[in-house]
């Protein structure tokens, strides 16, 4: 297990006054509304296609039986045993928790207070077997929250965009599942109030939360990094009154790192991550994505992928596990933090020289083939059968005229 050392958040800022997020106003109900456009809402209602682990993972489509997803989505929460059993002091108990929670399935937990600024105020889905509707104010008393994380496959991951990723990514999110549901049932049975918060269903924002539990920082793509998996890791948490004592935020070196790395803001196609600085958003200093813009770049993925992870593939910090990658990680953390650019700077380097400047692998799996297709030349008279466009960045200006000029040259 690898150990960080604690400190107060570096890679966000509380400036203002934070405000809980109405379900409703995120994406996903957005886009089934039609606001983000017919094209998007189409997409999200007809995109199951005959692939079978997208029908399995929660895209829908299969049969609905066939989908843990959505089986889980209508299991009740267990009673709380009136009979609680004696429990040690916070700190053990938490140190226990942690371990039954990895015992479950997690890869990694952490364990801070529930921040009421990261629930949802109201609900988006309705739950009939829960009583619960549209619109309905959240109401989640609990004290603590219990962030688990989910690493997915580097390899896998690194075939991005592909059916092989989706696969990873749809494994990742359904892994969860049944570790978050053991472990709040576990603590109920303790008898201590829990709730799931997973795939299928929940009421809190999980990167907060894990920041604040330790699990890693918050990246300029806006997801958590973690020190050994990077951002290829899913996450959920269990809220819960069991007295628990909680972790601090970590100190891996992201805030140094984005300012100077902005590999997933060049690699990002629909640019929806800044090259810039952090903005305030609801009273939090951090970078803002564009939601809407990465969004609608599923709908490049036609039949070929669902998922897009080539942030989180890009991303400096995801890097298969081995002693080169915590040595790396490592020496920026002991490095003080006025010098670490000094130790940033040539890892970068070394970073898109060995794993390129926009990582990605060709991969067979299970009959599934990522190579790219060629690409259509618009070229006029152009013969040049061209790699896939997702691969070689033509929008570039300087790569389009290099392009041009090969094309001009075998052009009849
Ligand atoms: C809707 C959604 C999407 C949408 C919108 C993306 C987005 N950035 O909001 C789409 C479909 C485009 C999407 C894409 C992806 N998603 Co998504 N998505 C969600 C979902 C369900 C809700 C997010 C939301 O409400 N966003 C709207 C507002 C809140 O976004 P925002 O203001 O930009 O804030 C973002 C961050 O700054 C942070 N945040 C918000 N408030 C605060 C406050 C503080 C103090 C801090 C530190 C952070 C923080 O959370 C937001 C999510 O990124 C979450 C799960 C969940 N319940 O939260 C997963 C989630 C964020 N997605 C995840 C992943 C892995 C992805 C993809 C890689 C894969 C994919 N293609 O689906 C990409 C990555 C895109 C990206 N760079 O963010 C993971 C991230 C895991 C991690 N390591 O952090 C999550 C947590 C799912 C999970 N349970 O693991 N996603
Ligand atoms: S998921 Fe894809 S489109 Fe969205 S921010 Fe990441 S790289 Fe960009
Ligand atoms: S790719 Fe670089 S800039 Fe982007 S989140 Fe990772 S470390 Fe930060």
């Amino acid at each position: 297990m690898w150990q960080t050392k604690p400190v107060k958040p570096r890679s966000y800022r509380i400036v203002g006054p934070q405000q809980q997020v109405d379900e409703r106003t995120t994406p996903h109900p957005r886009v089934e509304r039609g606001e983000l456009g017919d094209r998007l809402l189409n997409w999200r209602k007809t995109r199951a296609g005959q692939d079978p682990f997208r029908r399995i993972f929660g895209v829908g489509g299969g049969d609905p039986n066939n989908c843990l997803q959505l089986i889980m989505k209508k299991a009740p929460e267990g009673a709380v045993n009136p009979n609680p059993a004696p429990i040690p002091e916070p700190t053990e108990m938490a140190r226990r928790i942690k371990e039954v929670a990895r015992f479950f399935g997690a890869d990694v937990v952490g364990i801070s207070h529930l921040d009421q600024a990261y629930v949802y105020s109201h609900r988006a889905k309705a739950n009939p077997a829960a009583g619960e509707k549209v619109g309905d104010p959240v109401h989640l008393p609990h004290r603590y929250a219990i962030c688990l994380g989910f690493s997915s496959d580097y390899y896998r991951f690194l075939s991005n965009n592909s059916r092989i990723s989706d696969a990873e990514y749809g494994l990742g999110n359904q892994r969860m599942i049944p570790t978050t549901f053991m472990l709040a049932s576990y603590i109920r049975e303790m008898g201590y109030p829990a709730q799931s918060h997973d795939y299928s269903k929940g009421v809190v924002n999980p990167i907060p939360l894990a920041v604040n539990a330790g699990l890693g920082e918050l990246g300029r793509h806006g997801m958590l990094i973690h020190e050994e998996y990077g951002s290829r890791i899913h996450l959920s948490v269990v809220t819960t009154d069991l007295p628990l004592a909680v972790d601090e935020p970590v100190d891996i070196g992201v805030e140094e790192v984005c300012k100077y790395c902005m590999k997933c803001a060049r690699t990002c196609p629909s640019k929806s991550i800044p090259f810039g600085g952090k903005e305030v958003v609801k009273g939090v200093e951090k970078y803002r994505i564009n939601v809407d813009s990465c969004y609608k770049y599923r709908l490049a993925g036609r039949d070929k992928w669902t998922n897009c992870v080539i942030c989180v593939s890009s991303c400096c910090y995801n890097k298969p596990t081995a002693w080169w990658h915590t040595l790396a990680v490592k020496s920026i953390k002991w490095t003080p933090i006025p010098l670490r650019v000094l130790v940033i700077k040539p890892l970068l380097w070394i970073d898109d020289l060995f794993w390129g400047k926009r990582p990605w692998r060709h991969m067979k799996w299970l009959g599934y083939d990522n190579a790219p297709e060629p690409a259509v030349c618009t070229t006029p008279g152009c013969q040049v059968k061209h790699t896939n466009l997702q691969h070689k960045p033509l929008h570039d200006p300087k790569q389009v005229a290099k392009a041009s000029l090969n094309c001009a040259r075998v052009s009849p």
